[in-house]
């Protein structure tokens, strides 16, 4: 029956069911988590340990975390989450310019946090160590200086001088 023909009320319009899988920790999924919580939307919030994650990694769309369940349908990826939950709670841009500006800064985070990443995941010591200090020295306050003038600039925020996907 067309959508038109059919009696309806506002209680036939159901809300999508979210269910989020990650880990019990922050790191890569804590994004997301905080994005429902500004949205104020409930969600089922499933977080994996050593032993229960081998059992779902391969269904998940590219054997990592987190996903999030769309009613049946299952989305990978912490950035396209997050950028799909901003729209939605009015953290995005008001065009694609603005999208831009926000983006930039998701992408500049994200290797900050990627270099991090690498010491962090080193297994032998001395690299790490080696890695830890070069990067100390040589990029992070680099990087710090230039965030922190992107944010004395934006009134305390990121991009656009107000709240957005990255605060
Ligand atoms: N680009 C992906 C990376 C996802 C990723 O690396 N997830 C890690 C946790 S932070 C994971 O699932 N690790 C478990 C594994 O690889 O077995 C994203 O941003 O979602």
């Amino acid at each position: 029956m067309p959508y038109l023909d059919k009696p309806h009320t506002l209680s036939d319009i159901t809300m999508p069911k979210y269910i989020y899988h990650y880990f019990a920790c922050k790191s890569l999924g804590e994004g997301p988590r905080l994005l429902f919580a500004y949205g104020s939307q409930e969600f089922e919030d499933i977080r994996y340990n050593e032993e229960t994650w081998p059992a779902y990694k391969p269904k998940t769309p590219f054997d990592s975390v987190p996903v999030l369940f769309i009613d049946d349908k299952q989305y990978a990826q912490s950035l396209a989450i997050s950028r799909y939950l901003g729209k939605k709670y009015g953290l995005v841009g008001d065009n694609d310019e603005e999208d831009l500006e926000i983006d930039q800064i998701v992408d500049f985070v994200n290797d900050i946090r990627a270099r991090g990443a690498i010491v962090q995941y080193e297994e032998d010591e001395a690299v790490k160590e080696r890695n830890h200090k070069d990067y100390s020295k040589n990029y992070y306050p680099g990087y710090f200086a230039k965030l922190n003038s992107i944010i004395e600039k934006n009134n305390g925020h990121v991009a656009l001088g107000k709240v957005n996907i990255n605060t």
